[in-house]
């Protein structure tokens, strides 16, 4: 008895004098954006008609029939994503086609339609399941766009596209994520109108009340769009957040007088977000796996690397994003073998790399513990897997040191810092010290620290003790973890480029003991060709490398070459600068663009004497690579021609996406033709009144 009220007399004592905890500094997370945090990284999946047709985005025109996987299984890639280490799906439901991946009652343009499962398959309901089975969250996509549905751009399809969200709230369980894509409005086959129709971004989705059916139905769910707004787009397609990164993001408007909306907003303000914004809205790095996010056979063996991957990770969730990796299944309904490979040796290189928090070792003091009183805010906190137990600073101390002493000095590569953002972002700035050879010596920065900042060092430091000095917070202190992790030794992929003359080289940063190559397609090890010197490569075709130093491997470089271009002669000579366009250059782009802003823009055109005759089975066309998109064409015509004079249409279309995802567009025609002359029309282009071609390519296989 004596000692039960001699306990409770202490708690109580030791909870009068226990310091409050910090205040909140600025917005902070709702429930949603906390579980959002926790997923860390997710899977978008695009599969439909795009399968099929070869495409980015569908006309709206495409017959549901195409839709017939024959292995279909959502487990096997769900389970992919799994093994990558990602912990949620984002399913397209709907494209900008508008083919209902799901037995929908609002148009008949859905999966009933399909030959799959004779019309009685669910696509979504398919993934909600293996997501239930698997652990794994799930979230959806249905595109406001809509190029099939005949009232889209009228007051009627709003209720259309609400009315599915509610189906898709209603029916598939509790989603981590509704995303919402910014591309709106343009040429579709609209029920058979084919027109073009223009939208107000900023009005016609009524987003205040259609996001408020969201909140109602999926109070768990965040909502994703260029304006959150409860997580933002980065603003590219390439997967990584600004160095610095804020959670709080105060979108701005892209034309003045307007309200920010979707595919209305400055997206380059996305990348580092905006401190002390009004909302707390961290960013989502959308990449694809691939070069695109629907499956192109062209693009098989394509997939980002593990080490790609991991660039990525850091780019991302190491600046408090998340990193959402877009996954293809291909004609069969799965995802390719190769790309199902290189997301586990991901998994694995996570695992490897972040299993151990080599800072559990050290003995951690703090220049100061708010009231100092350990128990509730102390150091030990730090090394714990909790995100919200923390260690504190008491009010004012907002510069306060950390200093971690190993009995055995350690070698690391990456800086793991995390602070409780139930308490808001506070720390702006950081510094990081290494005591060598018995010296301090600064070896990183950082700033923007919030859900989670990892900083990865150029190579591994050894260092006996290691200092945090926080350099810049406007209030004191609420940091959660401290780690330092080791990556496994790797050696880089080698880089491979080809000249104009078609001379292949390929190297490395450092040198390595060897470099083997292969050019028919398969992977290559150490029994294939030794490289020794750059050779020639007339007719393009793949080329894939690895580099080996000691007993360590690199991952398999691949890059895929056109036809040379040594003997090209442009037929428009008149067209200035026209040559960097096949310079097989990518940084030098032939530019048209004129100063004079009122000029309007023409169709331009680039022909090419190839010399002799060639077979041409596809083109390709690098957009400028500069961020810039004045001058992208996204729309084009592709002639042949046996004289140069008569010319024969190849193939004619859109680059969709182009302005999101400038990467190569490959364009293969229906069927190879031979032809010594071929010629590029520029019909379109996203912005400015001329183009800006990086290059401009064809391939015979
Ligand atoms: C964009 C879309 O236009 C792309 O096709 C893709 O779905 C990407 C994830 O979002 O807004």
């Amino acid at each position: 008895m004596k000692k039960i009220a001699l306990a409770s007399l202490l708690l109580q004592s030791a909870l009068a004098f226990a310091q409050p905890a910090p205040k909140p500094y600025g917005v902070t997370p709702s429930a949603a954006q906390l579980n959002w945090h926790k997923l860390e990284m997710y899977c978008i999946i695009h599969y439909g008609v795009d399968t099929y047709t070869d495409k980015e985005w569908g006309f709206g025109d495409e017959d549901p029939k195409l839709i017939d996987p024959a292995k279909f299984d959502a487990v096997q890639i769900v389970q992919a994503a799994k093994d990558g280490g990602f912990k949620g799906i984002v399913m397209v439901a709907k494209h900008h086609d508008g083919l209902c991946l799901w037995p929908t009652k609002t148009t008949d343009h859905n999966i009933s339609k399909a030959k799959w499962k004779n019309g009685k398959g669910d696509m979504v309901k398919e993934y909600q399941l293996a997501c239930e089975k698997l652990g794994m969250q799930l979230g959806l996509y249905c595109s406001p766009w809509d190029r099939n549905n005949a009232f889209y751009g009228k007051p009627e399809y709003l209720k259309i596209y609400q009315q599915q969200l509610r189906e898709l709230y209603s029916n598939y369980g509790k989603l981590f994520i509704s995303w919402h894509d910014g591309a709106n409005g343009g040429d579709g086959y609209y029920g058979g109108a084919n027109e073009t129709r223009k939208i107000d971004r900023t009005t016609y989705y009524d987003w205040a009340n259609t996001w408020a059916i969201t909140r109602k139905m999926q109070p768990g769910a965040t909502i994703f769009g260029d304006v959150g707004p409860d997580v933002r787009w980065v603003g590219n397609e390439e997967g990584h957040a600004g160095e610095t990164s804020w959670a709080t993001y105060t979108p701005k408007a892209s034309q003045s007088g307007k309200q920010p909306a979707n595919g209305e907003v400055l997206y380059e303000l996305g990348i580092e977000g905006t401190r002390n914004g009004k909302y707390w809205m961290p960013a989502e790095c959308d990449v694809p796996f691939r070069p695109g996010w629907f499956y192109h056979a062209s693009q098989d063996g394509m997939a980002k690397s593990p080490y790609t991957l991991l660039d990525l990770y850091y780019k991302s969730v190491g600046r408090g994003a998340a990193l959402d990796l877009g996954l293809s299944p291909n004609r069969d309904g799965v995802i390719d073998a190769d790309d199902v490979a290189k997301l586990k040796a991901f998994g694995e290189l996570l695992k490897q790399t972040f299993t151990t928090n080599l800072a559990k070792d050290a003995e951690i003091t703090a220049s100061n513990v708010r009231g100092k009183n350990s128990k509730l805010y102390g150091t030990k906190f730090l090394t714990d897997t909790d995100p919200f137990s923390y260690w504190a600073t008491d009010d004012k101390i907002n510069t306060p040191t950390l200093t971690l002493s190993f009995k055995k000095p350690v070698s690391f590569n990456v800086i793991q810092l995390r602070e409780n953002i139930k308490l808001g972002q506070r720390i702006e700035e950081v510094a990081v010290d290494a005591y060598q050879n018995g010296k301090w010596k600064q070896v990183a920065t950082a700033t923007s620290i919030g859900s989670k900042r990892l900083i990865r060092l150029p190579q591994n430091i050894t260092a006996s003790k290691v200092r945090l000095r926080i350099v810049k917070s406007p209030v004191s202190i609420a940091l959660s973890d401290f780690g330092l992790y080791k990556e496994p030794v790797h050696v880089t992929a080698p880089a491979i480029s080809k000249s104009r003359s078609g001379e292949v080289t390929i190297s490395t940063d450092a040198p390595v003991s060897n470099i083997y190559y292969t050019l028919d397609g398969s992977t290559p090890s150490k029994v294939s060709t030794p490289y020794s010197k750059p050779f020639v490569l007339t007719d393009g075709g793949i080329v894939k490398a690895i580099a080996v130093d000691g007993d360590v491997t690199s991952e398999a470089a691949n890059v895929k070459f056109g036809l040379n271009k040594e003997n090209w002669e442009l037929l428009n000579t008149a067209n200035n600068g026209a040559a960097q366009a096949i310079d097989e250059n990518y940084r030098s782009v032939w530019i048209t663009l004129q100063k004079d802003t009122s000029a309007a823009f023409k169709p331009t055109e680039l022909a090419v004497d190839m010399a002799g005759e060639q077979t041409i089975s596809t083109f390709t066309y690098l957009p400028r690579q500069d961020k810039k998109t004045e001058g992208i064409v996204d729309r084009y015509t592709f002639y042949v021609s046996d004289n140069g004079t008569d010319w024969k249409e190849a193939a004619k279309g859109e680059f969709s996406n182009i302005k999101a995802n400038p990467v190569e567009q490959e364009i293969k025609l229906n069927a190879p033709i031979k032809a010594r002359y071929f010629k590029f029309r520029a019909d379109h282009v996203i912005s400015g009144n001329g183009v800006a071609i990086a290059e401009i390519g064809v391939r015979s296989k």
